[in-house]
């Protein structure tokens, strides 16, 4: 899943591809690169970012989601956690919701079972305005994934939506320290349980500047060890923004991991 955000204060590509057809160019480098999704998003959240509205996030994301599908034709997923947007999206013909506030929203879960399409639930502690303040658990593997994640699979599957349609994320960086994200990370096999597919996203986080001491544009080495290790932990999308490498550091893992059956 190729990462294509049109806000103009994300963290990593912020700014640059805000311009339909900058959009559009990039995202056919990714998936000329071998990405099978491209995740749109028009809110950001980076920690410290501010919410913005349905209107405004629709602007910025509808003109995008149009022409991916009409001219590139896509398999588009929307990264929202707005009613509007999910309407709209599905009505543009986008393939797949990705909320990161798993349908919490109030009216997010109807406007998902009505648009019919797949939507990834993942967990955050807190807003993005402040989730790393100071995120707090007392089992972080537990809370994230019987707690919360098993939690909003029960709730989708009350009101009608089907777990056919779910995929779970763990939400490396949202509302985690360091210690949390890689303790996640290294017990993947425990989310697994859930029997529902794994989405991950790390690429460029500040997991990875943390540990190495890297600056945002020297992140990509250790995105890829993470990359190969959720593999092997049973992930089966990885939300990224250098496809081509990832792809290859993907392959590697899974050819290893084949001989192993
Ligand atoms: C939108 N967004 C930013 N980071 C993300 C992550 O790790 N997972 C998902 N599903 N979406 C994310």
């Amino acid at each position: 899943m190729g990462i294509l955000n049109v806000t103009p204060d994300s963290f990593s590509d912020g700014g640059h591809h805000l311009a339909l057809d900058d959009a559009l160019r990039h995202a056919e480098r990714m998936l000329a690169e071998g990405a099978a999704i491209i995740d749109v998003g028009g809110e950001s959240t980076r920690p410290g970012a501010l919410p913005v509205t349905p209107q405004q996030e629709l602007d910025r994301v509808a003109p995008v989601v149009e022409a991916l599908v009409r001219e590139l034709d896509a398999l588009v997923s929307v990264d929202t956690s707005s009613p509007e947007v999910m309407r709209e999206a599905a009505a543009l013909g986008a393939g797949m919701l990705n909320d990161v506030r798993a349908l919490e929203r109030e009216g997010a879960l109807s406007a998902a079972i009505g648009s019919g399409l797949p939507v990834c639930l993942m967990h955050r502690q807190g807003e993005p305005r402040d989730m790393q303040q100071a995120p707090r658990y007392d089992e972080p593997v537990e809370e994230v994934v019987a707690d919360y994640l098993g939690a909003r699979v029960a709730a989708c599957e009350a009101a009608g939506l089907r777990r056919e349609r779910l995929l779970l994320d763990p939400g490396f960086g949202f509302g985690k320290t360091v210690e949390h994200n890689l303790r996640l990370l290294n017990r993947m096999d425990r989310l697994s349980r859930l029997e529902l597919p794994l989405l991950v996203g790390m690429s460029r986080k500040s997991m990875i500047g943390k540990v190495l001491g890297r600056p945002v544009e020297e992140r990509l080495s250790g995105g890829l060890a993470l990359a190969a290790l959720a593999v092997d932990r049973g992930a089966r999308i990885l939300r990224v923004h250098d496809v081509g490498p990832t792809l290859d550091a993907v392959n590697m893992t899974w050819a290893v991991l084949k001989e192993g059956c």
